[in-house]
């Protein structure tokens, strides 16, 4: 069974975390039914929900992939760069507990999820403002026994590597190419975002259907005529906080309930 860690959104989601777009207003309805629709859809396509706890007191608390990476053999609770975000962590080690044995980023080494892009067993990992040597230099220990291979990507002008890159198709890759150099990532094949679309090289894939932001309708079209299978998500409200569709949300397998 395929899960799906989310959390609503919190009512605090006004005072997020901001890098690179200015602050504008987030109205905290609709930010709630964008995310509701996002699980919805998530639901649609086969993932068992699992939701966190509102954290009303943490703005950014939706976007939990920053919080931790699930691999078939381990799940790594991370460590935000950003220290508002640090709190969210405990009640997801506290769930995925359930699910698989964990190990933990500690400090001074931070790492957010949205930096992680796993491939098989290589997991590159964006050297952004948010992830460290001493955090990637972690990761890279915790998943060595699994025989991951950790590679650290340089990303420019983006607040993840994910913001730069991200899966859409077995062998296929999203791609803003002014952000992340495809070298790094071997013989794959690209689909470059449309140059008039820089956010848009964040896509969510499960199993082969791209969850997609109704937000970039050229890109949309490329991912289209390439024969991808796309539904795609309005979330207008979250992409003002700097999310996207990978960030609200963590996949993995495991058998029922635990
Ligand atoms: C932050 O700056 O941390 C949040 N406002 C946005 C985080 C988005 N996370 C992601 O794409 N993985």
């Amino acid at each position: 069974m395929r899960f799906a860690l989310t959390r609503a959104v919190s009512p605090a989601i006004g005072d997020c975390e901001l890098t690179y777009l200015p602050r504008a207003e987030i109205s905290y309805e609709l930010a709630r039914a964008q995310h509701r629709a996002y699980e919805l859809l998530l639901a649609d396509l086969g993932c068992q929900l699992l939701a966190l706890p509102v954290e009303p007191e943490l703005p950014d608390s939706v976007f939990v992939e920053d919080t931790a990476l699930v691999l078939d053999e381990i799940a790594v609770i991370l460590r935000p760069g950003a220290v508002s975000r640090q709190p969210e962590t405990p009640s997801v080690a506290h769930v995925l507990a359930g699910y698989r044995e964990l190990a933990v980023i500690g400090g001074p080494g931070t790492l957010d999820g949205g930096d992680i892009l796993r491939l098989g067993t290589s997991v590159f990992v964006g050297c952004s403002g948010r992830s460290n040597e001493t955090g990637i230099g972690q990761l890279t220990s915790a998943l060595a026994p699994f025989g991951y291979c950790v590679v650290p990507v340089p990303v420019s002008a983006c607040l993840h590597l994910k913001s730069a890159v991200t899966q859409v198709g077995p062998d296929t890759l999203l791609i803003n190419r002014q952000r992340v150099d495809p070298a790094h990532f071997g013989a794959v094949r690209f689909v470059d975002v449309d140059r008039s679309e820089p956010q848009a090289a964040n896509a969510l894939l499960v199993y082969d259907t791209v969850v997609y932001p109704a937000s970039h309708p050229r890109t949309l079209e490329r991912l289209v005529a390439q024969g991808l299978t796309v539904r795609t998500v309005d979330v207008s409200e979250l992409e003002k906080a700097e999310g996207a569709v990978t960030c609200c949300s963590v996949l993995f397998e495991a058998e029922g309930a635990a």
